[in-house]
């Protein structure tokens, strides 16, 4: 048996006048619960320290680099790490970075037990477009803000664990799990803002939003044999609503803990290690059952072809 219990650290919303110092103190509140909790690693969203700004259109680079972070730890930060590595606890969490040589990426990091970063994953599927969009409800600017990921999707030995992260639409992408699970990965992360409601359609509310969320992390769950945490920032932020639906899944595709609200809230999960040994060794046992001689389209081409 290794066990671990995770933590999956919801947020509630960010507005947009929100400073750092004030999401991290709530970041740090969510922590202290996990560590009085048992807790040993932690996971939050997909830009964690802000507001979702790709919902607004800005054409002013310096107004654009504001919502950014130049390093990781910083000063808003480092009491985060600080507090993490007295606990003993390992985190989890995105935000927006901006690199010396001038590259703008959706991340997020991963620390071991002392605080030290040992991974880092870039976002991969940027979903929306990069000009202002009439036709939708609200905007959706991550194509304008940031750029592809360039680490595709490495997993890290952290502790005795397989890790592996992922962001937000990635969750929604079979290849981005089968990638990890190729690599053995025990453990996923990820966080999410997903919108409440669908910008293009609006026939599309809630239920079905939480549903697709659910079925994709349960999915990537059970066909790679692996435990995932899957993190939402929710609530009504800035006047538009992010859904929550929070959850632990383990290596057969069932999940274990969910939130209920809106807020900050946190759920917890006793995850055993070994569990994903019966899914890798039998059903998707890949070494014995995957034949690449069919899958090469799933790299040669990017759209449908007849
Ligand atoms: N932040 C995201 O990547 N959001 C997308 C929305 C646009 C659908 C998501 O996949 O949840």
């Amino acid at each position: 048996m290794r066990e671990r219990v995770i933590g999956a650290a919801q947020m509630g919303p960010i507005q947009k006048s929100d400073s750092r110092e004030v999401v991290v103190s709530r970041m740090l509140s969510l922590l202290d619960q996990a560590a009085d909790q048992g807790c040993d690693l932690v996971v939050y969203p997909e830009l964690a320290l802000t507001t979702f700004f790709p919902r607004w259109y800005m054409e002013d680079q310096s107004e654009i680099d504001g919502w950014f972070e130049r390093e990781m730890p910083n000063a808003a930060t480092q009491p985060l790490f600080d507090r993490a590595r007295a606990h003993g606890v390992a985190i989890s969490f995105g935000y927006a970075e901006l690199t010396p040589e001038g590259h703008h990426f959706n991340a997020s990091i991963l620390t071991d037990r002392q605080g030290h970063i040992v991974g880092k994953y870039r976002k991969v599927h940027l979903p929306g477009h990069v000009e202002y969009d009439a036709a939708r409800d609200f905007q959706h600017l991550e194509k304008r803000y940031f750029e592809p990921g360039d680490l595709g999707f490495e997993t890290f030995d952290n502790e005795g664990t397989l890790m592996g992260m992922c962001i937000c639409n990635d969750r929604r992408w079979p290849e981005t799990w089968r990638v990890m699970g190729l690599q053995g990965v025990e453990l996923v992360m990820l966080g999410y803002n997903t919108p409440s409601v669908n910008s293009q359609n609006r026939g599309e509310g809630l239920s079905e939003r939480l549903y697709h969320s659910e079925l994709s992390v349960t999915a990537g769950a059970y066909q790679n044999a692996t435990w995932a945490v899957a993190v939402a920032k929710a609530g009504l932020e800035d006047g538009f609503p992010l859904m929550g639906g929070t959850i632990i899944v383990d290596p057969d595709g069932f999940v274990v803990a969910r939130t209920t609200g809106e807020g900050d809230e946190l759920i917890t999960a006793h995850c055993d290690m070994d569990r994903c040994q019966f899914g890798k060794t039998t059903i998707f046992d890949f070494a014995r059952h995957r034949r690449v001689e069919h899958y090469g389209r799933i790299t040669s081409q990017t759209g449908v072809e007849r």
